[in-house]
């Protein structure tokens, strides 16, 4: 749906600001993967993007839940900037077991099982283990980031950030960024304003390819809280804290 889709003009909708996005396909997507898996396990709970908005409770709880983001990088969707995926994670007890993230314009699979590793198109992926901030490439995104105050603390971040990296690059796909770092093409990915459905497939695939995880900083990651800091290492996540001054969001 989202190939066929890609390339065409799309009908689209604002949800919560004038560049929060959600097309057709967002929801088509949303409701095929919601009814196909309901088939097999209808005693599973389910949390959507799109369902989200239309109002469903965002409730995460310890039963089997995935947690689905039909379109990651609507946006880039819609402008046919070729990063945008499908995610999919899968919980159990509020823990990440299964991750799925599939970016159909370039065909990538990204997967991770706990305990099984983490794979794109079946190869094994692995973190670059970088834990030298001044080597390293950082995913910064401006993400949800919309009053003046917030958009003036990321870009104070930034400019820390600069200072202390070899670069900064913004791709604006939460999933795909996290994939990025798990791949090893990336060192670190945050971005504040980011939802569960953003994180939940990404949290394992990093895991299991050896990245930390953690909030912005550097407490315990809770997907429910709006933000992540993924590194390829705990010693450049210890680094990168010291230069985030936290932008708040309400949980999910
Ligand atoms: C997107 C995120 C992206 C962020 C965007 C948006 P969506 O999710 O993955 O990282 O920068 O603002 O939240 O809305 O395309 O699923």
């Amino acid at each position: 749906m989202i190939k066929d889709a890609f390339s065409q003009k799309k009908n689209v909708e604002t949800k919560a600001s004038f560049s929060d996005l959600v097309t057709e396909t967002d929801k088509r997507v949303e409701d095929s993967l919601f009814s196909t898996i309901r088939q097999t396990f209808p005693s599973h709970c389910f949390i959507g993007e799109e369902s989200t908005s239309a109002g469903a409770q965002c409730e995460l709880t310890d039963r089997p839940t995935w947690i689905i983001d039909p379109i990651d990088g609507t946006t880039n969707f819609v402008h046919t900037f070729p990063f945008t995926c499908i995610s999919i994670g899968f919980l159990v007890n509020k823990k990440a077991m299964i991750g799925i993230i599939y970016n159909p314009v370039l065909d990538d699979m990204y997967t991770a099982r706990a305990g099984h590793g983490a794979f794109c198109n079946d190869k094994k992926i692995h973190v670059s283990g970088c834990n030298d901030y001044s080597q390293a490439l950082l995913i910064i995104d401006t993400g949800a980031c919309a009053k003046n105050e917030d958009i003036d603390c990321h870009y104070e971040n930034m400019r820390r950030h600069k200072k202390h990296s070899r670069g900064i690059r913004a791709i604006g796909s939460a999933a795909l960024s996290m994939c990025l770092v798990a791949c090893g093409a990336a060192d670190a990915y945050y971005e504040f304003g980011i939802h569960c459905w953003d994180m939940a497939a990404g949290v394992i695939i990093v895991e299991e390819a050896g990245g930390t995880l953690c909030g912005p900083d550097g407490s315990t990651l809770n997907i429910l809280e709006r933000s992540c800091l993924v590194t390829s290492s705990k010693k450049l996540a210890q680094d990168m804290v010291k230069d985030i001054t936290i932008v708040h969001f309400p949980s999910d």
